[in-house]
């Protein structure tokens, strides 16, 4: 069996205001194409098709564009929901997609039943079951299985794998299609600055021993590609670099090929998008003439952070580098920021805080006291609820981050 493990496509993403709805699909047809060469059997998508719960039109249109062509080409298409995505639109027409070949899990839905979360496909040597779990929070799980002890996203994905482990035929090879937050340890999972925590308050992580006994894993959630604590559990990675933080990432897809016995043999095919996202260090007008030098070289117009690494007042640096750049998203000036936090030990490791520890800071400011135990679960549930309520489309959230 041959198929090709993606995840975290985020359609629709606006990068600092800008639409990069022309970079995804380019990258979609490349997915197409490579899918029919390589003549693949199965195509798996772990999870945030889109960026956000209602995604625009331009993202929903390349989407049924991509099934299309896949349904046309007769190649089955199994597909998930990730946090970023609303379970019931991405749920739509499912029952009637799937006699085309196209399987799109939406909201999460086992009990008693989980035709609607698993696959058969077979090959040369027998069936092959390929379960999808799209992501839900515990306290759905929890209310879906009526079980109350169910308290974590470790716990609840035990659970629901479980029941896949008790409908599984045994001796057949499996694969699994989950969005979670999985390693051998939080402190190997590597984060980026594009994944949304999946959990305000807790820790959303979950051990890889959890996933013991399928053949493959096919994970959406983190956006750099990587091996999740075992060698049959995979990060495919994002489509694009959506973050500054991933800019040394080699953005892949998984071509995978599984044995009679369920042993992968993984194939990491690079993509080759046309603008890319750099990070350009030095002082604007070494930076400058560099630009003017290249001008027309490839590149030029790919989505830039620059560093400048002047000391002082400059002139519109912006507007200058734009220029020879038009892309440049984000200026930085690291020296004069280092002058302005010295001695403030906060100020950077900031970006690495929970949006709970964020807050309790922010209440300390206001009123000298720290959160306490029942307070602190009251945000909490507060933003655990919004974020409920967003992904279920009755909150419209404008920026995305
Ligand atoms: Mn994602």
């Amino acid at each position: 069996m041959r198929f090709l493990h993606t995840a975290d496509w985020h359609l629709g993403r606006l990068f600092y205001g800008t639409s990069l709805i022309e970079e995804q699909a380019r990258l979609l047809d490349q997915l197409v194409s490579l899918a029919m060469e390589r003549d693949i059997q199965a195509f798996l998508i772990a999870g945030d098709l889109y960026d956000r719960s209602v995604p625009p039109a331009d993202a929903v249109r390349l989407f049924d564009s991509f099934l299309t062509r896949m349904a046309a080409a007769s190649i089955p298409v199994i597909a998930i929901a990730g946090n970023h995505d609303s379970p019931d639109r991405v749920g739509f027409g499912a029952q009637l997609m799937r006699d085309r070949g196209i399987h799109l899990s939406g909201r999460l839905d086992v009990a008693g039943q989980i035709e609607n979360h698993s696959v058969k496909l077979e090959d040369e040597h027998g069936p092959l079951h390929i379960y999808s779990l799209p992501f839900a929070e515990p306290a759905w799980v929890r209310e879906h299985l009526g079980r109350d002890d169910l308290r974590s996203h470790e716990s609840s994905m035990a659970a629901l794998l479980d029941l896949l482990r008790d409908q599984h035929p045994a001796g057949t090879r499996s694969v699994l299609l989950a969005h979670a937050f999985v390693g051998g340890s939080s402190e190997e999972a590597q984060e980026t600055e594009s994944e949304r925590p999946l959990s305000v308050g807790g820790t959303d992580f979950i051990d890889a021993s959890v996933f013991r006994g399928f053949d493959y894993v096919a994970l959406g959630h983190l956006h750099r590609p990587q091996r999740a604590g075992s060698d049959d559990i995979h990060y495919s990675g994002s489509l694009y670099p959506y973050s500054f933080s991933e800019t040394d990432h080699l953005k892949s897809i998984h071509l995978v090929e599984m044995d009679a016995r369920g042993q992968c043999q993984i194939e990491k095919i690079q993509l080759q998008p046309e603008r890319t996202l750099r990070i350009v260090e030095g002082l604007l007008e070494e930076i400058l003439e560099q630009a003017a030098r290249e001008r027309g070289a490839p590149g030029q117009d790919d989505y830039l952070l620059v560093r400048l690494l002047d000391r002082g007042a400059l002139l519109h640096p912006m507007a200058r580098l734009r220029e020879f750049y038009p892309n440049v998203m984000q200026l930085e000036r690291p020296i004069l920021e280092a002058e302005i936090h010295r001695g403030d030990t906060s100020a950077q490791p900031q970006l690495k805080r929970s949006p709970a520890d964020l807050f309790d800071d922010f209440f300390h400011e206001i009123t000298g006291e720290h959160l306490s135990q029942p307070q602190q679960q009251a945000y909490v549930d507060t933003v655990e609820a919004m974020n409920r309520r967003e992904r279920e489309g009755e909150l419209e959230r404008e920026t995305t981050t």
